[in-house]
């Protein structure tokens, strides 16, 4: 028998059917028979929108009367993906959506598909943040998300005739978003600029403009928890609606000036990726975010109270600082403190440092956020003093603790030049109570060498917690096929909530029919891919090919140049007759990847994939045997639809440079194999699947470093390897260039003299991998039995699992009573 534990609403198919015709009478003024599948759509949500209000206000009123301290996680990105979907399984009402709105006249997928994707973070930071709050719900913790309602998201991209990435405008909010509900009532003001004054022996803070922050609340529905959160985002809006003075016909556009200013603060999400932005914009959107959810918490926390007792705010919330991005909140709170509410510097310092955590999600120095002092003077001058004065303080305090003055100067918050800078991350570790990695070896890295000098004197504020993602989106929504057959063989659907459970999947790898199976769901994942590839990009996949795919931001560090020169080696050595065709497994290499609009490399690179797709589909010489896809505009529909049919999943950055990944998890719970280096959470993901079951190449951080400090020579490896130097030659002799020399020479330029992540050192040992890729691939039977292992041995990468790490080792909280 199995057991089933999903949550299912009581109403019936007919009377959610009903809800959903009253509200398109109600709300969109159509019949049924007018409405559009966007009308419906729009309908449905709100039906399951008015599905979870009893729930959202009684986790709203448990967590103000009740004693648990709630999280309040922070962070410029929240990569939400669709949410009518994932609300219909929280909320218990699939069922009786699908039929619904089949009683309507209409498919349940153009409903579904008539949802714009809201786009509002970058890569893993963004999508970490949303599959936390979703575990936080799902564990019935009270926490708020709190971050910008960006009007425009991720820019969407395309590909031009040239093969090159176009960015365009993501205007996500074109159409009704009838998710977000904005509370004019509960807005906020966020001073600017200005300058400090000293009034009564008291420095006060005389700014010069305001932004209005309004919150635009989503609800974040827990699974099987009965609770849902918030998550709140702000949008900036003017006070001076218009300058009347201005007004009239000639001065029209000046009369709205200061309006689409302050509304410019929540206009974009910055396209940047592990890079700095160092833009006055850019503090002005974190400044912006952190000052209002500081005071909102205050409100939400000690409901009219003029005078309220802050030195408890550490008992009621704990904010997470989501990489340095908000931890401009850490003066802000010291300010609104001793300015707004007069307690004393220590006393601030106390309910400061014990309120915020931060977590580090990069090992790239050029990452780590860093402002001129001189722009917050300019934007947040109390702020800078108050920097200022943490800085000065710290300074006293390692005084006391080493007689090392050279770490000392390493370690100032303030840099003591004329041009002084202030580094958020040393901040960040200073002022906050816990530091965490997210990923065993991420978090040893910034022990050892990021933040070296911090760990040797504070080493009890360091921990980790290794990321994770959520089974609800990642595999129930994701995968219907593959969750289905987990149900089934393990005779309960608790696994979705309890992910460990899929251990007990381990003895049913030996099971042929069960194998089998098991090989039939990732086919027809394949085939239900190809046939949206179809539908949206127009290509042709055969899903009798392995599904060899590679999908994260493009970066130079994450080496898509090492896979893309592995199959041009590949096709080289086809046309060159050294291999022949009909031994080579065939594969379709997927790519899914934007660049940063002003990574030149990364846009190269992108272009140089197109072109090689470009040259290898139309070769008639390795028809049906090599293949590359590149559907342009990846995002988290695409990551949803992907992932499941993937079978080989590649995890190839150099050894010590990406802190975790978390695709990585994803492709392992869906029975992906990975091929991969000992970097991030690769690491973690091999120990528990197994050496056996995981390949391996590459390598290590010890060596990478190794070979840095020998002084690393591109060139040799290019001289020593034929393939790669065929691969390298291809590329530079104008193949995929319409005989062009010019157009990659600078990438094949920084691969033969500089090649800062060594992709040529891994290059041999890459392609020696593949040998023993295809051969497992051609017996079915154990492929999939290791793909199987790979399923039951990552429980461990839930977000759940870390969401408990976090309250366990961090925010020492926990659930709210039932
Ligand atoms: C200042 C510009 C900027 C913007 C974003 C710098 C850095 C970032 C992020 C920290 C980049 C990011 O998304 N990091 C990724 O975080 C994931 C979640 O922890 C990890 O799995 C990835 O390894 C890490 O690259």
């Amino acid at each position: 028998m199995t057991e089933l534990t999903a949550p299912k609403s009581s109403i019936s198919s007919k009377d959610f059917a009903n809800e959903i015709r009253e509200l398109l009478k109600y709300e969109q003024g159509v019949t049924p028979e007018q409405a559009s599948a966007a009308d419906v759509y729009v309908a449905a949500s709100s039906a399951v929108r008015r599905h979870l209000m009893d729930s959202w206000m009684k986790t709203q009123q448990d967590m103000v009367n009740g004693n648990t301290k709630a999280v309040g996680y922070l962070s410029a990105e929240f990569l939400m993906g669709r949410q009518l979907r994932n609300s219909l399984l929280n909320a218990g009402l699939t069922e009786q959506f699908n039929e619904a709105v089949k009683e309507l006249g209409f498919d349940a997928q153009k409903v579904i598909d008539a949802e714009y994707e809201p786009g509002l973070g970058n890569g893993g930071l963004g999508r970490l943040a949303a599959c936390f709050i979703d575990s936080l719900a799902s564990l019935g913790v009270p926490a708020f998300g709190y971050g910008i309602q960006y009007k425009y998201g991720i820019f969407r991209q395309e590909f031009d005739e040239e093969g090159k990435q176009v960015e365009r405008p993501d205007y996500w909010l074109a159409n009704e978003d009838p998710w977000g509900h904005i509370d004019y009532g509960r807005s906020q003001r966020v001073n600017f600029g200005g300058e400090v004054v000293e009034e009564d022996g008291k420095r006060v803070w005389k700014p010069a403009w305001a932004v209005r922050a309004i919150p635009v609340d989503y609800m974040v529905p827990g699974y099987a928890s009965g609770r849902v959160n918030t998550l709140r985002l702000w949008q900036a809006k003017s006070y001076d609606e218009f300058d009347l003075l201005e007004f009239n016909k000639s001065e029209y556009m000046k009369a709205v000036e200061p309006q689409v200013q302050a509304e410019n603060i929540s206009k974009i999400l910055y396209p940047e990726d592990s890079t700095q932005v160092g833009k006055e914009l850019r503090l002005e959107q974190q400044y912006f975010f952190t000052s209002a959810s500081l005071h909102d918490a205050i409100r939400v926390f000690y409901p009219g109270q003029d005078k309220p007792d802050l030195t408890t705010f550490a008992d009621k919330i704990t904010f997470q600082l989501n990489d340095t991005h908000p931890v401009i909140g850490i003066p802000e709170l010291m300010r609104i403190l001793i300015d707004e509410y007069g307690y004393d510097w220590d006393t601030a310092w106390t309910v400061t440092t014990k309120t915020f955590n931060y977590t580090c999600h990069t090992l790239l120095p050029e990452a780590l956020e860093v402002w001129p002092a001189s722009l917050i003077g300019k934007l947040l001058p109390r702020h800078l003093e108050i920097i200022e004065k943490i800085n000065d303080q710290f300074l006293a305090e390692l005084a006391d603790l080493t007689d090392d003055q050279d770490k000392i100067e390493r370690m100032r918050i303030v840099t003591d030049e004329d041009d002084a800078k202030v580094r958020m991350a040393y901040l960040a570790t200073y002022a906050g109570s816990h530091v965490n990695g997210v990923a065993e070896l991420h978090s040893q890295l910034l022990k050892d060498v990021t933040l070296r000098d911090f760990s040797d004197l504070f080493d009890a504020k360091f921990t980790n917690v290794t990321n994770g993602v959520t089974p609800r989106r990642f595999m129930k929504l994701a995968n219907p096929g593959l969750s289905e057959l987990i149900t089934e063989g393990l005779g309960t659907d608790k696994w979705l909530s309890d992910l460990e459970l899929l251990k007990g999947l381990e003895p049913l790898a030996q099971d042929d029919e069960f194998v089998k199976k098991f090989a039939k769901v990732k086919y027809d994942n394949k085939v239900k891919f190809a046939q949206f590839a179809k539908d949206e990009y127009g290509f042709d996949l055969d899903a009798s090919t392995m599904f060899d795919t590679m999908i994260k931001r493009l970066h130079e560090y994450k080496r898509q140049a090492l896979k893309i020169l592995e199959v041009i080696a590949t096709y080289a050595d086809i046309k060159s007759g050294k291999v022949n065709a009909d031994d080579l497994t065939p594969r379709t290499f997927i790519f899914g990847a934007k660049s940063a609009p002003g990574y030149y490399m990364a846009k190269l690179t992108i272009q140089l994939i197109n072109n090689v797709a470009k040259v290898i589909n139309n070769d008639p010489d390795v028809k049906g045997k090599l293949k590359i896809a590149f559907p342009y505009n990846y995002n988290i529909r695409v990551a949803q639809l992907l992932i499941p049919a993937t079978e080989l999943d590649e995890q190839i950055s150099q050894a010590g440079k990406e802190a975790s990944g978390t695709s990585n998890m994803k492709f392992a719970l869906n029975g992906a194999l990975t091929v991969g280096t000992l970097d991030g959470a690769n690491v973690e993901i091999r120990a528990r699947v197994g050496a056996e079951n995981f390949f391996l190449f590459g390598m290590t951080v010890d060596e990478v470093e190794a070979l840095y400090a020998a002084g690393y020579d591109p060139s040799k490896y290019y001289e020593a390897d034929p393939r790669l130097k065929a691969a390298i030659d291809m590329v530079a002799n104008g193949t995929f260039s319409d005989g062009d020399a010019e157009t990659y020479e600078p990438l094949v330029t920084d691969w033969l003299k500089k090649d800062w992540f060594m992709t040529l050192a891994d290059f041999t040992a890459y392609h020696d991998i593949q040998s023993q890729i295809d051969t497992l691939y051609a017996d079915q039977l154990e492929w999939n039995r290791k793909a199987i292992l790979n399923v039951a041995n990552s429980g461990y990468f839930s977000s759940d699992r870390s969401i408990e790490d976090y309250l366990e080792r961090i925010w020492m909280t926990g659930p709210l009573d039932k």
